[in-house]
């Protein structure tokens, strides 16, 4: 397809067009989520980019190093009248406390426009999950993960329990776009990707402050990754689905994994002292 054809499904896209309507979602929230200075930030510049067709603008406040964390608050952007991205903190030790965190992040647990705090405690998820209520849960929620290919994964095990993990939350096996294209290292990160059984594999090569020159090849790629995307969320639409229903789901998940996160740490505390935690 021609960029401008590609632009304008992406623009065009509602959630009400399929057999069943909009089922109760008001938008669609692509949520960017994964390690700080891959570059969560620096795609939502070259998404909007992209589909306004207009100059390079640093919307998301971009870091000025890869080691830094930027990004501490949840901020939505939209893309069209009908989709929203958000941009996500990002997690460094990708510990039990930072992953809890990013799923509350990817099930709309946290406030957006507010600063994200690692939950600490079990009381912390609980106090999440009670007072989603008051927040904004209407949105058909798609996870992407962004991943740096100048970064070789010592971890794989662990990226794809996090990637399972946002499928349980989200019912979507997330997209992966792995930025920084042009390096050496992104056939093999690539290929660690697939082992994983990653379908939705994209790689680009974001604008950036520094380079932000439109080339048709990059524009093409960028919003391809994109058409899919809304193409997965076309397709699930199809189905008759049960938003109520799901947002109950993601609670549970939710506290299921504070629970057990909370008798690991007892189990380990009384490790020492001899005491046995029956589960
Ligand atoms: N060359 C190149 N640089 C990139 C790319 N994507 C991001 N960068 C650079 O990498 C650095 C980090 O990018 P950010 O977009 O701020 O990363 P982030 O994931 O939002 O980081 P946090 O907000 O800290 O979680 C910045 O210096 C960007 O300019 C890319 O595809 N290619
Ligand atoms: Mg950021």
């Amino acid at each position: 397809m021609e960029s401008q054809a590609m632009r304008d499904y992406i623009r065009q896209y509602t959630l009400d067009g399929g057999p069943h309507g909009h089922q109760g979602y008001s938008k669609v929230l692509l949520q960017l989520f994964g390690y700080t200075g891959h570059g969560k930030s620096s795609l939502i510049n070259t998404w909007k980019c992209v589909v306004d067709d207009g100059p390079y603008v640093a919307h998301a406040k971009v870091a000025g190093s890869e080691e830094k964390p930027e990004t501490m608050i949840r901020r939505d952007y939209p893309l069209t009248d009908h989709i929203l991205v958000v941009d996500n903190r990002g997690c460094v030790k990708m510990n039990k406390y930072e992953i809890g965190a990013i799923y509350a992040q990817l099930g709309n647990f946290m406030a957006l426009n507010e600063e994200v705090k690692w939950q600490v405690g079990y009381s912390d998820t609980i106090d999440a999950v009670l007072n989603s209520d008051v927040l904004d849960q209407s949105h058909f929620i798609v996870p992407v993960l962004v991943y740096s290919a100048n970064t070789v994964p010592t971890n794989p095990e662990e990226i794809k329990e996090i990637l399972k993990a946002a499928r349980d939350i989200t019912g979507l096996f997330p997209t992966v776009v792995l930025t920084h294209e042009c390096s050496e290292h992104l056939s093999k990160v690539k290929e660690i990707f697939r082992r994983m059984e990653v379908k939705n594999l994209h790689s680009l090569e974001n604008y950036t402050g520094e380079d932000h020159k439109k080339t048709r090849g990059k524009h093409e790629t960028i919003l391809r990754c994109l058409q899919e995307i809304i193409k997965d969320v076309e397709f699930r639409m199809l189905e008759k689905l049960d938003p109520m229903n799901e947002k109950i789901e993601r609670k549970r998940f939710l506290l299921e994994y504070a629970h057990k996160r909370e008798l690991e740490k007892l189990q380990e505390k009384d490790k020492g002292k001899g005491v046995c935690i029956i589960l």
